[in-house]
């Protein structure tokens, strides 16, 4: 019932603006909120008021969604989905939510009639860059489908005061500065300062009996701090659904501070708050080594901790009692980050809510499921055993009491095999302990998924190869999805009219419609439109360019594109092979007839990784001389487009002719990018690696250019013994490419600025860049000699986007929400009112 006893006495005048959505009504309740939110009067409003009072009239429609939603779910006690991730890329969030809402024109008109282009707006608005890259945005997608979906769910993840770093670009070299997207404020997020859960860290445990004799464990720490909910709502595409996202920010314990005080220790008390704040303070790129970061897990713990808590707050509020927990949630772990997830619930179950151990476990592991993301060994995170001890004493007994019961098991089901027991056991022996997080998700979990059906046979076969055998029927493929509404309707909207004009405005809910183009590919009116949509979004971003990097880009070449983050797998190196490789052919020949490119890159590498950092400054140095050299007569353009984040994705998508996914194929576990760029009719260049290979299946092989070793090739030539000096000696357009970086021709005469990179792929070549050489250079002439078929070019363009429905995050979610989550749509409906009659 709750203590407002007489709520629907009252009616709240001011519905109409606050939820209306004509113009007249988004143009006053614009007004209202640069009065009342940001105290401004017209004449000194600022840009970043008038985003603010936009947000905010934004906000109000969301909120009287939110609210119906959160309504219809407790009334309903629906099951619901959460989504545990360390990332959240949510982008910007006001043209999102203007078309899911439904009032992106009105909005326009509305702020044109104020003097205001909505266009400025959204250049103006800052994202919060709380990923690093495609698992951060996968998670921002999923949730975007779920609420489309109208499936209750939560996502739970940590509101970092820095994400991730602002890129910029120094004498081509990457140059690292913090982001401070909370400067201005964030009117998106709505904070909830009691909704505060304890955690607890460091200190020892005690094990005693309790009244009733049993054998209990009690957790002293030496730290305790405190969660605040920070929630942001997630309206769904033309629905009234409207999910939420809380994030926890750490924060000193009240209670806590008081025993410094006490002494007298007023510093010391400050010093506290201050550490305890330190814990959400940064966010650590993924790809950068983890193991012995001891803040790294403190947040993991944290984060984790906050949410369960939360969600048995939330299920007591209706249930006497937890033991149908696994019912009411399930929990979906989003990589190894959230894993220690497994160990927390068993705590507070078993600690804290007194569950016997047998009941909490059944519980605990119906609850979970578990999404890999990556095969790379040096990715797959485990954390000193000494580190836990240190960090988190209990979690470590509770961990080894999972082992000890999963490992007899095991032995059972292969007796004498103490291999297999080696393999599967939770904690890897040798001179320095360790935790296996994945080995902890896998025996914690009811499901286990890959991210594209390559990944998850290779994890079937490799890394999760014994868990595999053990229970077969946990594993499932789940391929990513991308939101079409944020890549196609929000970043593209030429394209959007124009695929909306013939097939009608289904589409984006339904992205199988776009078949329905296939129709037109022989229209050559149709064609034409088609190419001038391209046309009109590469002048978009070479004026960006211009502006942002200075260096004049010709929209009629050919736009190829390799945009992701900087990883030596990923091969952004390869990438400039070929670059070279041309180069040099102009040079032997200027008069040569050349499809004329701009090769634009653009992507983070994480601040510790040399080699990667290194590969930018190798992308500028050659950009420096070939954009200079008049016998390339600006036939050929290098970019390197700084800070490369969900927003300028969304102008470089629908920018592209031509998509470069060309990872060492094994490696990459699905990708993303790839998906936006073939919807935004970019053609692609690529291995079969990852999602490519499904890709590929879709659009047909005939509207792709493949290239390279496959897997399986791949590791037979490893095995086989691979020698890069080989394939360097055999290859003499390869061997001129080396042996230019190498004399130092790029870097102004200094022999030893690129000679870690040449050496590392002399004589190693990791990820097998030479082996692939040849056939890369192959394709890559191929797609030259296409993209002079204008007609035929375009054709295979709309073919792509045509045939690529699959690739919606909408149908990555019903599949998991059909195998996995066991999961229903709850509809909400919104009342006339904000108050119930
Ligand atoms: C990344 C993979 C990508 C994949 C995304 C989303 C990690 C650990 N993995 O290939 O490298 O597309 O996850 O699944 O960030």
């Amino acid at each position: 019932m709750g203590i407002l006893t007489k709520w629907n006495t009252c009616r709240v005048d001011g519905d109409q603006i606050r939820m209306g959505n004509t113009v007249e009504d988004i143009k006053c309740d614009f007004v209202e909120n640069l009065f009342c939110t940001q105290g401004k009067f017209p004449e000194v409003a600022t840009i970043n008021d008038c985003y603010g009072a936009v947000a905010h009239t934004v906000r109000n429609r969301l909120l009287h969604r939110w609210i119906a939603t959160s309504r219809a779910y407790y009334e309903k006690a629906s099951r619901t989905v959460i989504y545990l991730s360390a990332e959240f890329l949510m982008g910007p969030q006001l043209g999102k939510n203007l078309i899911n809402l439904g009032i992106y024109e009105q909005a326009r008109e509305a702020l044109a009639d104020l003097g205001l282009a909505l266009e400025d707006i959204l250049a103006y608005e800052t994202e919060p860059g709380l990923g690093s890259g495609g698992l951060g945005r996968l998670a921002a997608c999923y949730l975007e489908s779920l609420a489309t979906l109208e499936i209750p769910c939560i996502g739970y993840g940590v509101r970092y005061e820095f994400g991730i770093f602002q890129q910029k670009i120094d004498n081509g070299w990457q140059v690292e500065m913090s982001d401070r997207w909370l400067r201005l404020g964030y009117p998106w997020e709505i904070v909830r300062p009691e909704i505060a859960p304890e955690v607890k860290l460091g200190g020892h445990t005690e094990h005693y009996t309790d009244e009733l004799g049993r054998q209990r464990v009690r957790w002293i720490p030496d730290r305790v701090l405190m969660g605040v909910a920070c929630d942001m709502p997630l309206i769904g595409y033309a629905v009234n659904t409207a999910n939420m996202l809380r994030l926890w920010k750490a924060e000193a314990a009240r209670s806590f501070d008081f025993q410094a005080f006490n002494v007298g220790d007023y510093y010391r008390a400050v010093h506290e708050k201050v550490v305890s704040e330190n814990i959400t303070k940064v966010l650590y790129p993924n790809d950068e080594p983890a193991v012995g970061k001891q803040l790294r897990l403190e947040q993991q713990y944290f984060f984790v901790s906050c949410s369960l808590q939360d969600m048995i707050r939330i299920y007591l509020q209706r249930k006497e009692s937890l033991h149908e927990f696994h019912e009411k949630y399930v929990i979906q772990l989003n990589d190894t980050h959230p894993a220690i997830g497994v160990a927390e619930l068993m705590r507070l179950l078993v600690d804290e809510h007194r569950m016997d151990w047998e009941q909490a476990w059944d519980i605990t592991s119906n609850t979970f499921a578990y999404t890999n993301h990556t095969l790379l060994p040096e990715a797959l995170e485990k954390w000193p055993v000494s580190l836990f001890a240190k960090i988190l004493p209990r979690h470590l007994e509770i961990i080894y009491e999972i082992n000890r019961r999963f490992l007899d098991q095991v032995r059972v089901r292969y007796p004498w095999n103490e291999e297999k027991v080696q393999d599967l056991s939770l904690i890897e022996e040798g001179h320095e302990k360790y935790v296996r997080m994945a080995n902890l998700a896998c025996v914690g979990s009811k499901a286990i998924n890959g991210v594209a059906a390559l990944h998850t046979e290779l994890l079937k076969q490799t890394v999760l190869k014994h868990f595999h055998d053990l229970w077969p029927e946990k594993f499932s493929n789940k391929t990513n999805g991308v939101s079409p509404r944020r890549f196609i309707v929000l970043g593209n909207p030429g394209l959007t009219r124009l695929i909306t004009s013939k097939i009608g405005d289904t589409w984006p809910r339904d992205l199988g419609e776009l078949r329905k183009l296939e129709q037109y590919v022989d229209d050559s009116g149709f064609r034409d439109q088609w190419r001038q949509v391209k046309l009109t979004n590469k002048g978009r971003f070479a004026a960006m360019i211009r502006d942002q990097v200075g260096i004049e880009v010709d929209p009629e070449s050919m736009f190829d594109i390799q945009v992701k983050r900087i990883h030596e797998y990923k091969r952004q190196h390869l990438n400039i092979l070929h670059i070279i490789t041309l180069y040099n052919r102009v040079k032997r020949d200027p008069g040569m007839d050349l499809t004329p490119r701009t090769f634009i890159f653009g992507g983070k590498a994480a601040p510790g990784y040399f080699m990667a950092k290194l590969i930018i400054k190798l992308i500028n140095s050659v950009a420096d001389v070939i954009n200079k050299d008049p016998d390339v007569g600006g036939r050929l353009r290098v970019v390197f487009f700084p800070d490369f984040n969900v927003k300028n994705a969304q102008y470089i998508y629908p920018a592209a002719d031509l998509s470069e996914q060309i990872s060492t194929a094994g490696k990459e576990a699905s990708g993303t990018g790839n998906m936006k760029f073939s919807l935004n009719g970019a053609l692609t260049i690529g291995t079969l690696d990852g999602a490519n290979v499904e890709i590929r299946e879709e659009v047909g092989a005939e509207n792709f250019f493949v290239f390279g070793l496959t897997a399986e090739e791949v590791c037979r030539q490893k095995t086989e013994g691979y020698s890069p000096r080989n394939s360097y000696l055999e290859h003499p357009e390869l061997r001129g490419v080396i042996d230019l970086i190498d004399s130092g021709f790029f870097s102004h005469g200094d022999q030893d600025l690129f000679k870690p990179l040449v050496r590392s792929l002399l004589e190693y070549d990791e990820y097998m860049l030479f082996a692939d050489y040849l056939s890369y250079i192959e394709g890559q002439d191929r797609v030259s000699l296409a993209y002079r078929d204008e007609q035929h070019w375009q054709r295979m363009s709309i073919l792509n986007v045509a045939r690529m429905g699959k690739f919606s995050s909408d149908r990555a979610i019903k599949e998991y929400c059909k195998d996995i989550w066991h999961v229903q749509p709850v509809h909400v409906e919104v009342r006339e009112t904000f108050m119930a009659e």
